[in-house]
């Protein structure tokens, strides 16, 4: 009796602690389907849900059925059994302009109008059943529905009386990868390139449906495969043949394949003399590629193309412009369906203007002058992805142009690999700002969703973190900037602190503690690494090349617009760069509202001083302290936030899978010292201009400024 108790005693708590057993490597993202912890719910789901029922067949619907069966299994902890004609208590996936099924079904009527990416989600009762139908126009939209679905589950929200439609507002949602075909990853921090470049096309990695799926699961529906510092390689046929073996993939999950197309591929692959794009071989030899790519992959993209810019060539190499260059590619792609993606990201040292203002100059007199299917491409900000720049003046500039939005995952300058930032914020804020460009309301998200200008494409692209590491992102809480990205893409009108939720609760958790005190530290993650590396407006003082850490005093090296004096302009009187009409009048790029705000002292909001406003040291701020301490105070705010967030992250030791508390755990304590390392570097080295004393209640830094100008990192990741 007694060793029988001790055994069933032994087996119980082999099952209770067996989480505790299992270690997590962060392969599975957001997509763990563990086994839902709330019995309630548990009990519920699974009196609601007890068949599977996916009418038609396509490779989409399969990979639908396979998803539904393997999440269902795993979140109920019990096999469901796929039938063929409904029963009480199915759940029906299916594609409502196929399904006979459905069409018997009192569905909403609202289904025929959604468009074709979106879905329903509805609980019905027919002939005496409960049932629960996933369906779409479409099978990828059936598809979206299906990890919508499974997200409510993850989630561990009711699924009694569903009733959801959902469709992206905008078309194209891409992410961009910065990948060379060498398998580094410029500014990648995760490991390798994920594309075994020369293993395909025969060898298929199971990354690239497990990839796939992820993305999917998110909405994201186009790959950028290539960096935009292109190589031509990437075109030859035996390339394209690898191309298209990703592109077989990837369709399965609803995602398009595109590449970067460099403009002088016609002279490195093609033994033309000439790139130019008014040449008629030229124009002859895209089109032969196009059409040689669309015989591979016929529901290729189409082109991302940086030209003229930092070294690209580009259409100005023959005198002609962006709109000459887009073009040509555009009616090569055009008889195909496949669009341009052309970057506004162009700058140039030989012209002596505020580089803030160049993407603008060059391209607002061409608004109008691009072909149907090209959309032009801007980063969020004037300049380059910094922690935090004000929204790119061409939003609103460009209204005969379909602008996309380009944000950067990967964290170049944003703690690289092993910084915890959650972007959400940074992407909301952008989305969210007023351009005014059609009066009040005209925000940057209604410019590129389209709905402004009524254009009928739109886009927005990620600019990716993903590489070979197990757990795809290199830091865990990479992957939920990844996910924000896709959620956003889709929806953004979601907030921040809602896909924070969804995430946490999917990856670590739906423990409430779990969840609010991880929320907790991601949304006040991006604000105090604004604090330790760039506050109150500051921008462009990283270190040279690798952009990693801090260096304000990089100078004399041979482009002015990539040193870090050129953007701060510290001296002995004051420290800023003048926009306003009396400086480079940047300012004067944005709608009378905005300029008037950016422009004045009184209303341009503290997190844009120094990048409009050149100001004394002993400027009063509007908290009554000099512009020196107020500085002082948020370089060593940032650090005491990080220090905030590795107690609250301690604090959740018996709640988190061990390897990745521990994972978490060594990256916050990297980021806490490259935190004070930022403070301190640049507190120091401002200090040489100011001259006034670090206020007296913070410690003082340990180091000499010498000390950090003399570090060197001839080995930093993502170069
Ligand atoms: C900069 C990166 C550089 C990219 C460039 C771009 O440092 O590696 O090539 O952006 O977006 O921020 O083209």
């Amino acid at each position: 009796m007694k060793t029988s108790l001790l055994i069933t005693t032994l087996i119980i708590s082999f099952f209770i602690n067996r989480t505790n057993l299992y270690s997590e490597d962060g392969y599975r993202l957001w997509l763990r389907y563990d086994k839902v912890t709330n019995k309630s719910l548990l009990k519920s789901y699974t009196t609601q849900i007890k068949y599977l029922l996916v009418d038609n067949n396509s490779p989409t619907l399969s990979a639908v059925k396979e998803e539904l069966q393997n999440g269902l299994t795993g979140l109920l902890g019990k096999n469901i059994p796929v039938i063929s004609a409904t029963k009480n208590r199915t759940v029906i996936a299916s594609n409502y302009k196929k399904s006979k099924i459905l069409k018997e079904l009192s569905l909403s009527p609202e289904i025929s109008n959604i468009p074709d990416d979106g879905y329903l989600i509805q609980t019905l009762k027919h002939k005496g059943n409960d049932i629960i139908v996933i369906t779409s126009n479409s099978d990828v939209g059936v598809m979206y529905g299906t990890f919508e679905f499974l997200r409510l589950l993850q989630t561990q929200k009711p699924i009694t009386n569903l009733k959801i439609i959902s469709y992206p507002k905008i078309k194209l949602r891409i992410l961009n990868h910065w990948d060379n075909l060498n398998r580094t990853v410029e500014r990648g921090y995760a490991g390798f390139s994920i594309w075994d470049w020369h293993k395909l096309p025969d060898y298929i990695d199971t990354r690239y449906k497990d990839y796939a799926r992820a993305n999917a699961s998110i909405g994201i529906n186009g790959t950028v495969l290539t960096n935009v510092n292109a190589n031509a390689w990437v075109l030859t046929h035996d390339y394209l043949l690898k191309v298209a073996a990703l592109a077989n993939v990837f369709r399965t999950y609803g995602i398009k394949v595109y590449l970067t197309a460099r403009f002088s591929a016609p002279i490195e692959i093609g033994n033309l003399k000439t790139a130019d794009p008014l040449n008629e071989d030229v124009r002859q030899w895209w089109k032969e590629k196009v059409k040689e790519i669309y015989s591979l992959i016929p529901d290729f993209g189409g082109f991302l193309v940086k030209a003229n810019s930092e070294g690209q060539p580009g259409p100005q190499n023959y005198g002609r412009s962006h709109a000459d260059g887009a073009n040509m590619l555009a009616e090569a792609l055009e008889p195909y369906g496949g669009v341009v993606m052309w970057r506004a990201f162009v700058y140039d040292n030989n012209i002596p203007e505020d580089r803030a203002k160049q993407a603008y100059n060059e391209f607002k007199p061409l608004d109008g002058k691009f072909k149907k299917n090209v959309l032009i491409q801007v980063k969020n900000g004037p300049i380059d992805f910094q922690p935090r720049e004000p929204f790119h003046p061409l939003f609103g500039a460009m209204p005969n142009t379909p602008l996309m939005m380009e944000f950067q995952i990967t964290q170049e300058y944003l703690g690289q690999g092993t910084h915890l930032v959650y972007l959400a914020t940074l992407f909301k804020e952008c989305l969210e700002s007023d351009t005014y460009c059609k009066g009040k309301g005209s925000t940057v998200a209604k410019v590129i969703d389209g709905s402004l200008d009524n254009h009928s494409i739109s886009g927005i692209a990620g600019v990716s973190n993903i590489g070979t590491d197990r757990n795809w992102t290199g830091h865990l809480f990479g992957q939920a900037n990844w996910y924000a990205f896709g959620r956003l893409a889709w929806n953004h009108e979601l907030t921040s602190e809602e896909v924070a939720e969804e995430w946490i609760r999917q990856t670590f958790s739906n423990d409430n503690e779990v969840v609010s005190k991880i929320k907790t530290i991601m949304l006040k993650s991006r604000e105090d690494c604004v604090n330790y590396m760039t506050p109150l407006g500051l921008h462009h003082i990283m270190g040279w090349n690798h952009h990693y850490g801090p260096a304000p005093w990089i100078k004399d090296k041979h482009r002015d617009d990539w040193t870090s004096v050129y953007y701060h302009r510290a001296d002995s009187n004051g420290i800023g760069f003048d926009r306003t009409e009396k400086g480079s009048n940047a300012v004067s790029q944005y709608y009378p509202e905005v300029a008037e705000i950016f422009s004045s002292l009184e209303k341009c909001p503290d997190e844009y001083l120094l990048w409009f406003h050149h100001l004394p040291w002993n400027y009063k701020m509007k908290s009554g302290n000099t512009l020196w301490e107020e500085l002082c105070y948020h370089y060593y705010k940032g650090v005491e936030g990080v220090k905030e967030t590795i107690n609250i992250w301690k604090s959740l030791e018996s709640k988190i899978d061990k390897d990745e508390f521990e994972h978490v755990k060594m990256l916050l304590n990297i980021q806490l010292k490259e935190a004070i390392w930022w403070r301190n570097a640049c507190v120091l080295y401002f200090q040489t201009f100011s001259k006034m004393p670090i206020p007296n209640e913070l410690e003082k830094p340990d180091k000499s400024l010498e000390y950090y100008m003399n570090l060197n990192f001839p080995y930093a990741p993502g170069i």
